[in-house]
C-alpha cells in the first residue's frame, strides 16, 4: 500500500482538499475545505482510501458485527470494505421512507451488536452521533468509528465524551505538514490553517443541547479558550491539592510519564522506582503481584518518592461496595492508604464506591481516579458509563482528581486525564491490550499523562526507554500548548 504522504498528496490532486473561502454545514467559514465527495470519480483513489480505513480497524483491532457508512459521502467507502472482506453492511437513510418499512436502517440489526461507523470528514463529530443514535434506537451499540479526514476541530474530544472512539487516518495537521513539504501550500498558507483550526474548536461540553431529534450536539461552533498550561491548572481555585501537586511536578520535571512497574519483586520494584525516578512524575504499581511483599515496601517506595519527586499510584481498580472497599484501602494485608498517594475505582458499584474509599483516604491527603475508559479490547466502558463516570467525578471532586480514559473527556481544567495503553511500537498485545502513542494520546487527544509499562519494562535499557516516553510525552504537551497559544 501507498504511503500516507502520497494519499495526501493525490487527494489534493483530485481537488479533495482546497484552500480559499469556503462555508461548512455549520455555517462557518474556513480557509480549508476537504470534499471527499469527488472520490466517485476516481475509482482507483477510492480503492486506495478504503484499504487504508480497513487497514486501520485491524491496526487497532477492532471487534464489531457490522459496518455503517455515515451517508452519502462514506457510503462507497463502506460497501468496498464490506464486499472485499465480506462484512455485513448496515444501511442508514437519510429519511425514513413513507411507504413500506419506514425503516431508518436497512440491514439486520440485531439487540447488542456492534457497529462500526466509518466517516470521510469529521469537525465536530456530530454526524457520526446522528449516525449513532439512529444504530442505538435499532438497539446496537457504537464503540468506535474511523474517519479518513479529521480536521481537529474537537471531534475526537466531543465524541469520546459520548463514548465512541474516533480513530483519525489523516489528521489536519499531518495533511498540512505534507502539502508544505511537498510546496504545494506556502508556510503562510499553512500557518493561517493551523490557527484557524485551533481558534475554531467546536467541543464545549458545557453548552450542550439536544437537536430535534433528542441528539445532543455543540451549541454552536465557538472560539475556544486558550489552553492551560500544568502550572496554570496546578493554581485553579477548585483543584484537588494533590492534582496540584502533580501537576507542578509534571512542570518541574518536564515530564507527563507514569511507568507502570509492573514487576513481581520487591527488589526489582525498588530498584525501578530509584532508577527511573528522575524521568518520571508518577509511579504505579500492582502491589498485590508483588510475590516477596512485606510492609516495609509501602515506606521505601515513599522515601524512593521523596527523593525523586514523584507520587505513587497504587492500580488497585476498587469495584466492590463502600464498607468493602473502605476495609480493602484502609487495612488488610497491604495498608494501601498509608503508602498510595493515589488509587482508582470502576465507577461500576455507583457513588457508594467514591464515598468508602473517600472515607478512608481524604482525610490523608490522598487522591482517586475514576475508570472512565480502558485501553483494552471490547472494554465496556463507554458511551453512557463514561459519561456517568464524569459525573461521578464531579459529584465528589473533593476526592476524585481525574480519570483513567483514553483522552481528554471533560474540559474542566482541574481534572487530570491519564491513559494507559501506550507504546512507541507495538500496536497492541494478544490478551486485547491495545496501544496508542505518546503523541497521539497527548497531543492529539489532549490526555495529560501516558501510563507506560511493557514499553518501558521490556526494553534492553530501561533507562533510556524511559527518557524516550518522557521526551515524546512532553513534546506532545509542549506542542499542544504552543498550538493552542498561536
Ligand atoms: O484501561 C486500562 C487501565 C489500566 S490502569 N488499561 C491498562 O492497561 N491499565 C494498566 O496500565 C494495566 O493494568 C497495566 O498495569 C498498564 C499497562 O501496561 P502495558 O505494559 O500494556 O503498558
Amino acid at each position: 500500500m501507498d504511503s500516507l504522504d502520497s494519499l495526501i498528496l493525490k487527494l489534493h490532486d483530485v481537488n479533495a482538499v482546497k484552500f480559499g473561502e469556503y462555508k461548512l454545514k455549520s455555517g462557518m467559514m474556513t480557509p480549508i475545505y476537504i470534499d471527499l465527495r469527488v472520490l466517485v470519480s476516481h475509482p482507483a483513489l477510492l480503492n486506495q482510501v478504503a484499504s487504508f480505513i480497513y487497514q486501520k480497524v485491524q491496526d487497532e483491532g477492532l471487534q464489531f458485527e457490522s459496518v455503517c457508512g455515515v451517508p452519502y459521502t462514506a457510503l462507497p467507502l463502506a460497501t468496498i470494505i464490506c464486499s472485499r472482506h465480506e462484512l455485513p453492511m448496515l444501511i442508514r437513510r437519510k429519511e425514513a421512507k413513507d411507504y413500506g418499512t419506514k425503516r431508518m436502517v436497512e440491514g439486520i440489526c440485531r439487540e447488542g451488536d456492534i457497529c462500526l461507523i466509518i466517516e470521510d470528514t469529521v469537525t465536530s463529530g456530530t454526524s457520526i452521533l446522528e449516525t449513532a443514535e439512529v444504530l442505538y434506537k435499532e438497539g446496537l451499540k457504537v464503540t468506535d468509528s474511523i474517519v479518513l479526514m479529521d480536521r481537529e476541530q474537537g471531534g475526537v474530544e466531543m465524541l469520546a465524551s459520548k463514548g465512541i472512539r474516533l480513530h483519525p487516518i489523516i489528521s489536519m495537521f499531518k495533511l498540512l505538514d505534507v502539502l508544505q513539504a511537498a510546496e504545494r501550500i506556502d508556510a503562510q498558507m499553512a500557518q493561517n490553517v493551523r490557527k484557524f483550526i485551533i481558534e475554531n474548536n467546536t467541543f464545549r461540553p458545557k453548552d450542550e443541547k439536544k437537536n430535534g431529534n433528542g441528539v445532543s450536539v455543540p451549541k454552536k461552533p465557538c472560539i475556544e479558550h486558550k489552553e492551560l498550561s500544568y502550572t496554570e491548572r496546578a493554581k485553579l481555585p477548585k483543584i484537588h491539592p494533590l492534582a496540584s501537586k502533580l501537576l507542578n511536578i509534571m512542570e518541574e520535571k518536564q515530564s507527563n510519564l507514569c511507568v507502570s512497574a509492573d514487576v513481581t519483586s520487591s527488589e526489582e520494584l525498588l530498584e525501578l522506582a530509584d532508577s527511573l525516578g528522575s524521568k518520571i512524575c508518577l509511579l504505579k504499581t500492582h502491589i498485590d503481584i508483588i510475590k516477596d511483599y512485606t510492609t516495609e515496601i509501602g515506606q521505601k517506595l515513599q522515601a524512593v518518592a521523596e527523593k525523586h519527586n514523584f507520587l505513587i499510584f497504587e492500580d488497585r481498580k476498587f469495584a466492590d461496595i463502600g464498607n468493602t472497599v473502605k476495609h480493602q484501602y484502609g487495612g488488610g494485608l497491604y495498608q494501601i492508604s498509608s503508602w498510595s498517594h493515589i488509587v482508582n475505582a470502576h465507577p461500576l458499584p455507583g457513588p457508594g464506591v467514591v464515598k468508602g474509599l473517600s472515607a478512608v483516604g481524604k482525610p490523608l491527603g490522598r487522591g482517586c481516579l475514576l475508570i472512565a475508559q480502558m485501553s483494552s479490547q471490547g472494554s465496556l466502558a463507554t458511551g453512557e458509563y463514561t459519561q456517568t463516570a464524569m459525573k461521578m467525578a464531579e459529584d465528589h471532586s473533593d476526592f476524585v482528581m481525574g480519570f483513567i480514559c483514553g483522552g481528554k473527556i471533560t474540559k474542566r481544567p482541574e481534572f487530570i486525564h491519564m491513559t494507559p495503553g501506550v507504546q512507541l511500537l507495538s500496536k497492541g498485545d494478544d490478551l486485547g491490550q491495545q496501544y496508542s502513542t505518546p503523541e497521539e494520546v497527548i497531543k492529539n487527544k489532549g490526555s495529560d499523562v501516558i501510563i507506560v509499562g511493557r514499553g518501558i519494562l521490556e526494553a534492553p535499557d530501561r533507562l533510556k526507554a524511559a527518557e524516550a516516553y518522557r521526551k515524546s510525552g512532553w513534546e506532545g504537551y509542549t506542542l499542544r500548548l504552543a498550538l493552542s497559544q498561536q
